[in-house]
């Protein structure tokens, strides 16, 4: 494994956690490069149940140097807390570092996102609320605060009172809101910096040092190809780019570099927050693949909303793969669809007398198709317990495979279980 990129190839939640946590044992340096706590991964090892938001999941190894990327947004007081937490339960965060030229999230693009959101009524997009939208606004508008403006009084003295005077206009004049203090806000702020001090840094030489002894380098995704501000169902997406491309970006490692594309998708398909769902299910199929009762139900990490879920889409997921150069899939929870007497794979998409390969570009669009669907036997035998492809049941291999004939790449992992262990590795 030189430098690897594990993507999430379908709307978030594919269980990338799980398998960042499986291949960090082979990394030395484990990145994330976007997103920020709207991202939740859950990784269950020997030493418990974790849920992180923003620290990478290379963190329970004492062996991996564990980095937040530029492409990062950071919202300080959760990390702080996430470092806390997993110092209290014996995780060292010696070798976690934060690069300085990560945006921070401020408490007014919290209020920000919530504020729009409410404004957008039945448009709304169904975001965590967690600031992720504006925060990335106001970098890309260059208004931004960076995690290594936290460290220098005066520098953030002056950020905060150029930004904030119109942070209040805008919170007052448009939504009526309180606003914020400029003393107190510079006061916390520069808190947050004194305790994470040790931890922010340029990341850049800790990265180039890394490719030039050709160490084993994991770039761990969160979100989802679909969320994909440029390639996702635009606008319910989020605001940054989740997939390989985002990868080198938000990291600061040039394409050429990077040697898999590990694209993770759900053995069936799920979303949380507004937007497109082809594949869309209620009713008792629904039931079986939200898994409620379980500790790995389909209920988001980040803010507990109840997943929607439906079949595979193999024309998202194809054209996510294609978007992405994904050359190996990680098919996770397949021990989900264990039951089940007949499985849906949606291979096209029907618009009027057409036949689409590809998705659509816009929701109007998305709402005039219907899935063709190809149907497939299930299986009834239990799959949590199996850790040999051959040893699968015929139905699920012929399932497995099938997907990636479809999507276009080659099989890799497949997940029975949320336990580390729970995994066949295929190649
Ligand atoms: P935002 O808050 O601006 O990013 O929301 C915009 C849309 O993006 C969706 N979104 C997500 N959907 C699924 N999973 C997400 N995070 C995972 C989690 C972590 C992961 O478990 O929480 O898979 O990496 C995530 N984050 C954002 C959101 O629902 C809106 O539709
Ligand atoms: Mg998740």
């Amino acid at each position: 494994m030189p430098v690897v990129a594990l993507i999430g190839a379908q709307w978030g939640d594919e269980g990338k956690g799980h398998l960042v946590d499986l291949l960090a044992a082979r990394a030395r340096l484990v990145i994330r490069y976007g997103g920020g706590n709207n991202a939740g991964h859950t990784v269950v090892n020997h030493l418990g149940t974790f849920k992180l938001h923003l620290v990478p999941s290379g963190i329970f190894d004492p062996g991996i140097v564990n980095v937040i990327g530029p492409g990062v947004v950071v919202n300080p007081e959760v990390l702080i807390k996430e470092i806390e937490e997993l110092e209290a339960r014996g995780v060292s965060t010696a070798k976690l570092f934060v690069s300085d030229r990560a945006h921070v999230i401020m408490p007014y693009h919290i209020q920000l996102d919530q504020l729009q959101e409410e404004a957008r009524g039945e448009g709304r997009i169904g975001t965590t609320g967690r600031g992720i939208g504006p925060a990335y606004a106001d970098k890309m508008s260059r208004s931004g605060i960076r995690m290594g403006d936290l460290l220098h009084e005066e520098t953030l003295l002056n950020r905060l009172r150029t930004v904030l005077e119109e942070k209040n206009r805008l919170l007052t004049k448009l939504y009526n809101a309180r606003p914020l203090s400029l003393h107190d806000t510079y006061l916390t702020y520069l808190e947050y910096g004194r305790r994470l001090a040790n931890h922010i840094t340029d990341v850049h030489p800790i990265i180039h040092r890394a490719l030039e002894k050709d160490l084993p380098v994991l770039l761990e995704g969160a979100q989802g190809a679909l969320l994909d501000i440029d390639h996702g169902t635009y606008p319910f997406v989020t605001s940054s780019p989740p997939g390989a491309a985002g990868a080198c970006q938000g990291s600061g490692i040039g394409p050429t570099h990077i040697n898999s594309v590990i694209g993770v998708v759900k053995a069936y398909t799920t979303r949380v927050g507004e937007g497109p769902f082809p594949t869309e299910v209620d009713g008792s199929v629904a039931d079986v693949l939200r898994q409620i009762g379980t500790p790995w139900a389909e209920v988001g990490t980040t803010t507990g909303r109840l997943r929607r879920v439906g079949w595979f889409d193999a024309v998202m997921a194809r054209y996510a793969v294609q978007v992405n150069g994904v050359d190996t899939l990680a098919i996770t929870k397949l021990d989900v669809l264990d039951g089940l007497e007949t499985l849906k794979i949606c291979t096209g998409y029907k618009l009027h007398d057409a036949l689409l390969e590809y998705p659509p570009t816009t929701t109007a669009l998305f709402d005039q198709i219907e899935p063709v669907y190809e149907e497939l036997p299930g299986w009834s035998e239990p799959t949590r317990h199996v850790r040999r492809f051959a040893d699968l049941p015929e139905a699920a291999q012929a399932y497995v495979a099938r997907i990636c004939q479809l999507v276009g790449a080659r099989l890799g992992i497949i997940s029975v279980g949320p336990g580390r262990d729970q995994t066949i590795m295929v190649a």
